[in-house]
């Protein structure tokens, strides 16, 4: 009998070099990042994982950084009767490669050799930089139905978002027929699908690859390792030279999902999970985000009005107005202080009063944001110190820059972990 744990390996592509969302890798893997004030990216396709029941997981990715390592060793344990892991391949030097993994295709084809000693009939690969909740069982199932040897999972985009995707188009029976990755806009008038009334109404009218692919396991092989081995990604080789030959399905995904490869999507999708009803809902007794347990202390608030505010575990909260936020674990932010259209993500330790009594004799502010500071458009990462009397007012109006404390990536003000911002400094 067919069991999605038994014929499945997933595949999370945990990032190239992660510029794109410099500063917050400056230090870390990209999946490592911290999202929703108590996850890490990598947490969502291995919640979409389980919850589909695939629990053999390779993240691939390019540094192996301590923080993902010890998240991952501390929070995804199966039990002996089970099959499950969730495995790091870091880029490795061996005698016949030289360094890091040159792109998607190449990456997956260097591990190759750790994953083939499983058993596994289909495998399945997946970004690590997406937010979405998606059940992988239909698709498989659906795969298997077509007797596709590929399958790209696809979502109906509009002319704004249609060049920086895989676009596609497909025949009756949902067979893929062409394929073109980031097409230049002036050539998108030839990449209309037909996406359905709904979808036509809201202006997305092209079909995009979501970077989610399921391979037959000999085809895989086959494509990396004969066909085309020094091809270096799936969407600008692989994929648009599959189609000529092979049965390459689409499933079309109408659900939310967004793609986090940028600071300011990731910031746009942090902000988005504090509307009245989230698209994407971690309220969902179905579909749990996993993370790593920590048994924190609850979360202290006094005096503050909260506006649409997510709060997480362990905060010290002492603030005026919080309003469309997300505050990460252990966050302290003092008296007087509004935050507005903001994420923290918190702190990774609490200070005992003497060591704040002898940082304060140095001039050092505390961890977490000090007091009648007014905080907006900005992400705050782990374990900043943030003194009295701190303006940081993000906006459009802010040039791209790129200071020792912090980043500006289109209007949205990143501080950089661990940063120290004396009192009184204005952004
Ligand atoms: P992109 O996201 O632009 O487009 P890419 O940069 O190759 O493609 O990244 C795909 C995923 O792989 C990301 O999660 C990225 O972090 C990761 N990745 C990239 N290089 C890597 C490397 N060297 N090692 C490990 N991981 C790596 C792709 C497809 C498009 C599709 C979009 C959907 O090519 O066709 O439309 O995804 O988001
Ligand atoms: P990141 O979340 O930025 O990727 P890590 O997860 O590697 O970082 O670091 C978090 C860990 O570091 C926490 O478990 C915490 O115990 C420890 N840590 C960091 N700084 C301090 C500090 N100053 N005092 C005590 N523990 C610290």
């Amino acid at each position: 009998m067919f069991s999605l744990s038994k014929s499945v390996v997933s595949v999370i592509l945990g990032g190239g070099a992660g510029s794109r969302l410099y500063p917050l890798t400056a230090a870390r893997s990209k999946p490592a990042v911290p999202i929703a004030g108590k996850y890490r990216l990598v947490d969502i396709p291995i919640s979409n994982c389980i919850n589909s029941s695939i629990n053999r997981i390779f993240v691939l990715t390019q540094f192996n950084s301590a923080s993902l390592n010890k998240h991952i060793k501390n929070t995804y344990h199966f039990s002996a009767f089970s099959t499950g892991f969730v495995d790091i391949l870091a880029a490795e030097q061996t005698p016949d490669n030289p360094g890091w993994y040159q792109g998607t295709a190449d990456a997956v084809r260097q591990c190759l050799r750790h994953i083939a000693n499983n058993d596994y009939e289909y495998v399945l690969i997946l970004s690590g930089d997406q937010l979405y909740q998606m059940d992988f069982a239909a698709m498989i199932n659906e795969h298997r139905a077509k007797g596709a040897d590929i399958s790209i999972a696809t979502i109906p985009v509009g002319d704004r978002e249609a060049p920086e995707f895989g676009i596609l188009k497909s025949d009756e029976n949902n067979l893929i027929t062409s394929f073109i990755e980031k097409p230049k806009k002036e050539i998108l008038g030839e990449w209309v699908s037909d996406t359905g009334h709904e979808m036509q109404r809201q202006g997305r009218n092209y079909l995009a690859s979501m970077g989610i692919y399921i391979f037959n396991r000999s085809l895989l092989d086959s494509l990396l390792k004969d066909e085309y081995p020094s091809a270096t990604d799936f969407g600008k080789e692989i994929m648009p030279n599959s189609i000529l030959k092979y049965k390459v399905a689409s499933y079309q995904y109408d659900g939310y999902w967004t793609d986090i490869g940028n600071i300011y999507s990731f910031f746009e999708a942090n902000i988005a999970l504090t509307d009245d009803i989230p698209a994407f809902n971690l309220f969902d007794n179905s579909k749990t985000i996993f993370t790593r347990s920590r048994m924190l202390p609850p979360g202290k608030i006094s005096g503050t009005t909260l506006e649409r505010t997510v709060v997480s575990e362990g905060c010290i909260i002492f603030a005026s107005r919080i309003e469309s936020s997300v505050i990460g674990i252990r966050a302290r932010v003092g008296h007087g202080t509004t935050i507005v259209s903001s994420y923290l993500m918190g702190n990774d330790y609490y200070e005992t009063l003497p060591q704040m009594e002898a940082n304060a004799q140095k001039g050092i502010p505390k961890v977490g944001i000090g007091e009648r500071c007014y905080i907006k458009n900005a992400i705050v990462d782990k374990n900043c110190r943030i003194g009295n009397d701190v303006r940081i007012n993000g906006g459009p109006h802010l040039e791209n820059t790129d200071h020792t404390l912090y980043t500006v990536k289109e209007g949205i003000v990143v501080i950089k972990k661990g940063a120290i911002l004396p009192d009184g400094f204005v952004i």
